[in-house]
């Protein structure tokens, strides 16, 4: 008897064993099959999109100065020159109307988003719509705060290296200590952050910023600054020099100080930017060096954002390859410079 329950035992054992063996039980069928998932921000035409399948939004920060002129032609005339559509607009420095356009882009369906920031912070909402919508940002010109996660790539100067630029100006010009003022851009824009930073970072313990004041990157905003600045502190002698962040402020200064009868070369002047405008302060003698900033940045946005939309790998920041100017040739290159 026990032997007949060992058997059956066995052979039950054995034909559970061949059963499971030799059963072909097919996988279930997935309910929907999922594709790989796409590289973020790559479209629906990668990876063959062309510049034809591409609309971009250029909310641009405003109109306050020739480089900035000159940043919006440059992107204007790419999407011209490659086909694709700009969708542009101008903020008038108001980071309020700046939020609206990205908004405005998203609903839209834009396939990338350029945005120059007026300021470094506060964009974290609107930079998580754009994410949750998958558009892609790319960050261009100014810097944001937020963190890099929440934009693809930035694409501009490097503001602190301008202003360590100019610091080296003034260093070299005064070994032996001097009193300076500083004209400074937008207050809480990367621009004018950066290069306070970097020239502070640079500038000599024996050279003195007596005061700083911000112009707000335009011409007529710098000169009653300037003016303010030469009620207090007498040119020459409470003050030698000025460290300027941009052109067009610094043409607005050399207005208010021709009217005091200030002379050119009484004070030692640099400025940021390269502007044409710049060059001829430097050819009329009141700027000592012009710390360079390429505003024609269209080329290497659009190249990167067909990129991006074919999915395929970009750098997460990308610097402008940037000089300094002197009054020396500039005679020579003003005919040539395209701002
Ligand atoms: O230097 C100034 C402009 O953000 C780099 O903005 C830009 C600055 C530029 O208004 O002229």
């Amino acid at each position: 008897m026990r032997h007949i329950k060992t058997i059956l035992f066995l052979s039950l054992v054995a034909v559970l064993i061949l059963t499971a063996c030799g059963a072909k039980t097919p996988a279930p069928a997935p309910a929907t099959q999922k594709p790989a998932a796409k590289p973020f921000g790559e479209a629906a035409c990668g990876p063959n999109c062309a510049y034809k399948d591409m609309t971009m939004c250029f909310p641009q920060l405003g109109a306050e100065s020739d480089w900035r002129t000159a940043d919006t032609a440059s992107f204007k005339s790419e999407a011209e020159k490659d086909g694709f559509k700009l969708v542009f607009s101008d903020a008038q420095q108001k980071q309020e109307n700046q939020i609206s356009a990205v908004r405005a882009c998203i609903q839209q369906g834009v396939s990338v988003i350029a945005l120059p920031p007026v300021v470094e912070d506060g964009w974290d909402a609107v930079l998580t719509e754009a994410q949750n919508a998958g558009i892609p940002v790319i960050i261009v010109d100014r810097s944001v705060s937020a963190d890099a996660s929440m934009y693809v790539s930035h694409i501009g100067s490097d503001m602190v290296l301008e202003g360590q630029r100019a610091a080296a100006e003034f260093n070299k010009k005064f070994p032996s200590g001097a009193k300076i003022l500083e004209l400074s851009g937008t207050t809480g824009s990367g621009a004018a952050e950066g290069r306070a930073k970097g020239f502070r970072k640079d500038l000599a313990s024996n050279i003195q910023i007596i005061d700083s004041q911000t112009g707000n990157f335009t011409r007529a905003e710098a000169v009653p600054v300037m003016q303010a600045f030469l009620q207090k502190y007498k040119a020459g002698t409470d003050f030698q020099g000025i460290f300027i962040h941009n052109d067009d402020m610094g043409l607005g200064a050399i207005e208010a100080l021709k009217a005091a009868g200030v002379k050119p070369g009484d004070l030692f002047i640099v400025s940021v930017d390269g502007t044409r405008g710049g060059f001829q302060a430097m050819i009329d003698g009141w700027f000592q060096a012009d710390v360079e900033c390429n505003p024609l940045l269209g080329p290497q946005v659009a190249e990167m954002a067909l990129k991006i939309m074919n999915g395929q790998s970009i750098d997460k920041n990308v610097l402008t390859n940037e000089t300094v100017y002197y009054p020396d040739n500039a005679a020579q290159l003003i005919g040539s410079r395209q701002y």
